[in-house]
């Protein structure tokens, strides 16, 4: 099934339809989302990191859960496939598709779907609506880099905080120095590094065509990455998409912190689910590099508004003794297609 989750794309897969074997699992997927090549030509990939994506779903053995969700990062040119990071925005339509795919039986009204994330072994809840019974994907919900409104898809997310790096602050500091440059190195569901705009030369509102053209600014953002890798206890990072790069700056449309993100080659035209919760929360910190930038209610939960390319995203966070234990969003979804796909 072609699904949309959010702001991202991706075919979504029962885990018995795909081979046990994860080597001969990955040669059919690449043939699948036509890569490796850029322009993904010979399959359903869509040319770029946000559309070339892949949700393999199961049910879970798991007490309490509903379904296992595993998430496949595809890079279009490499035909690397990684299992590293999370994605939040595909995460949304696992709902629905698990519904559809009758791994989950609908109430009348609302359906939670609890879902064990596999990828970062952090759970989350999705409430589909199932006005009768079956997943209606029509509503009044509007999300930035989506034209259109749909059905909200409302995520609940628990133990995301330092779910890849084993805390929110991996380092143990709110701010590390790295290539002389400040930075908060911070999971809270995706290894994210954030580094102000104005440290690089940059205004933090250019928009991610310059971004990705600037040659200077990307090696000087990878060389950054690769020690950050390390310090947030990912290892070497090279072939990895994680840590994200997040640069920031003070918001421009009222929320309260203006962002643009490396993820971590191409730049994202919004931003991601995981990726917004991890740079709110480093945002919170007052010894962070947002300090002094960031605007924010000193309330508890908070909502914050993390501004984007296209838009903004609302995250809820939650916080007790230090760190967050519940991230609050909205999102939506859309069946695209559902069929055969021949690799
Ligand atoms: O941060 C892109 C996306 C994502 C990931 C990326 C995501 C998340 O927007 O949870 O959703 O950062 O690679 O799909």
């Amino acid at each position: 099934m072609l699904m949309r989750g959010g702001t991202s794309k991706g075919p979504f897969f029962l885990a018995r339809d795909l081979p046990a074997d994860v080597e001969a699992r990955n040669q059919i997927l690449l043939r699948i989302m036509g890569s490796p090549d850029a322009r993904q030509i010979d399959g359903l990939g869509g040319a770029h990191p946000l559309t070339s994506k892949v949700a393999i779903v199961s049910p879970s053995e798991r007490a309490d859960v509903d379904v296992d969700y595993l998430f496949l990062q595809v890079t279009p040119e490499t035909g690397s496939i990684s299992v590293a990071q999370n994605c939040g925005n595909m995460l949304a339509a696992v709902g629905p598709f698990a519904i559809e795919r009758g791994l989950v039986i609908a109430d009348i009204g609302q359906t939670v779907v609890r879902v064990h994330m596999v990828n970062s072994d952090a759970y989350a809840e999705l409430v589909v609506q199932t006005p009768d019974g079956s997943v209606t994907y029509e509503g009044e919900a509007k999300i930035d880099g989506v034209p259109g409104s749909h059905a909200p898809v409302l995520q609940r997310y628990f133990g995301t905080a330092g779910a890849q790096c084993g805390a929110l602050l991996p380092t143990g500091h709110a701010m590390d120095r790295i290539d002389g440059i400040d930075c908060t190195l911070i999971d809270n569901g995706m290894p994210s590094v954030l580094i102000r705009s104005q440290d690089l030369g940059l205004s933090g509102d250019e928009n991610p065509e310059v971004l990705e053209a600037n040659e200077a600014l990307k090696t000087r953002l990878e060389a950054i990455r690769l020690q950050a890798g390390v310090m947030m206890n990912l290892g070497n990072v090279t072939d990895k998409t994680i840590p994200k790069m997040c640069l920031i700056a003070p918001p421009k449309n009222g929320g309260i912190i203006s962002t643009r993100t490396f993820i971590p080659h191409r730049v994202h035209q919004s931003v991601g689910v995981l990726g917004a919760a991890s740079a709110a929360a480093g945002c919170m910190l007052p010894e962070g590099v947002g300090a002094g930038m960031a605007m924010f209610a000193d309330i508890n939960p908070c909502q914050i508004d993390v501004e984007h390319p296209t838009g903004a995203l609302t995250v809820e966070l939650e916080w007790d003794g230090g760190t967050v234990v519940r991230t609050a969003l909205l999102r939506t979804a859309r069946k695209i297609m559902d069929g055969e796909v021949f690799p």
